[in-house]
């Protein structure tokens, strides 16, 4: 199929919490555009919208939801920005996205209760990433980092569970990057393979989760 544009990429960033992924996604979006590459900062949860404003009070500790309804209010803020996500990419933009479903799964089913195939069903026939970069942190070596332990989440156990989780959804479009290196020296290897990840989904249509 022939386009008049050619599409842009939706490269997703993954990793356990201060695994350095805002930082990164933030170069490389500025770093793409100094190169005249339409590019985009995204990221999950979207705190602006009214359900990432109920997302925002659960994370900040400052109200308890139930456990299945808050798994799918963090899907239900991933679905609602689809429309313009595609319209995006569709325009040529490429999308750098700070988490993404595999934070919904990893997260949610490292709790009791919830197991990952539920956790999967909601997030089905969003759309698929073309890359996913997962920033590869040891828990211990996160927990060292700036403020860290303030949200829900931080803590070391649960960010053990949240890391075996990940491992299982690993595939081919997973690249593995080890996030103990200095800001710029992981930026340069973002770089690297976001540049290869835009020039190959030129030519191919987006998929969807989970296939
Ligand atoms: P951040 O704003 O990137 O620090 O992420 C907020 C926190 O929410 C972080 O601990 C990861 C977690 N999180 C992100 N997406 C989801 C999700 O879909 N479900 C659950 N349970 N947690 C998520
Ligand atoms: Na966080
Ligand atoms: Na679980």
């Amino acid at each position: 199929m022939s386009r008049l544009i050619s599409r842009g990429a939706l490269i997703v960033f993954e990793g356990c919490d201060r695994s350095g992924k805002s930082t990164q996604c933030k170069k490389l979006v500025e770093a793409l555009n100094n190169d005249g590459i339409k590019a985009k900062l995204w990221r999950f949860p979207d705190r602006d919208t009214a359900i990432g404003v109920m997302i925002s009070r659960y994370l900040e500790q400052k109200c308890e939801l139930e456990d299945h309804a808050i798994h799918l209010l963090f899907t239900a803020n991933r679905w609602e920005a689809v429309p313009r996500m595609m319209e995006l990419l569709s325009s040529g933009t490429t999308l750098v996205v700070d988490r993404y479903a595999y934070s919904g799964v990893a997260f949610s089913s490292a709790k009791q209760g919830l197991d990952m195939s539920w956790c999967k069903q909601p997030e089905v026939g969003l759309p698929k990433p073309d890359a996913v970069l997962f920033l590869q942190l040891t828990p211990e070596a996160a927990s060292e980092r700036a403020d860290y332990g303030k949200e829900r989440y931080e803590q070391p156990e649960f960010q053990d569970r949240v890391a075996d989780n990940y491992k299982l959804m690993t595939d081919d479009t997973w690249k593995m990057i080890d996030a103990s290196q200095t800001i710029d020296e992981l930026h340069t290897v973002v770089r690297a393979v976001a540049l290869e990840v835009i020039e190959k989904a030129k030519g191919q249509d987006i998929g969807q989760l989970w296939t």
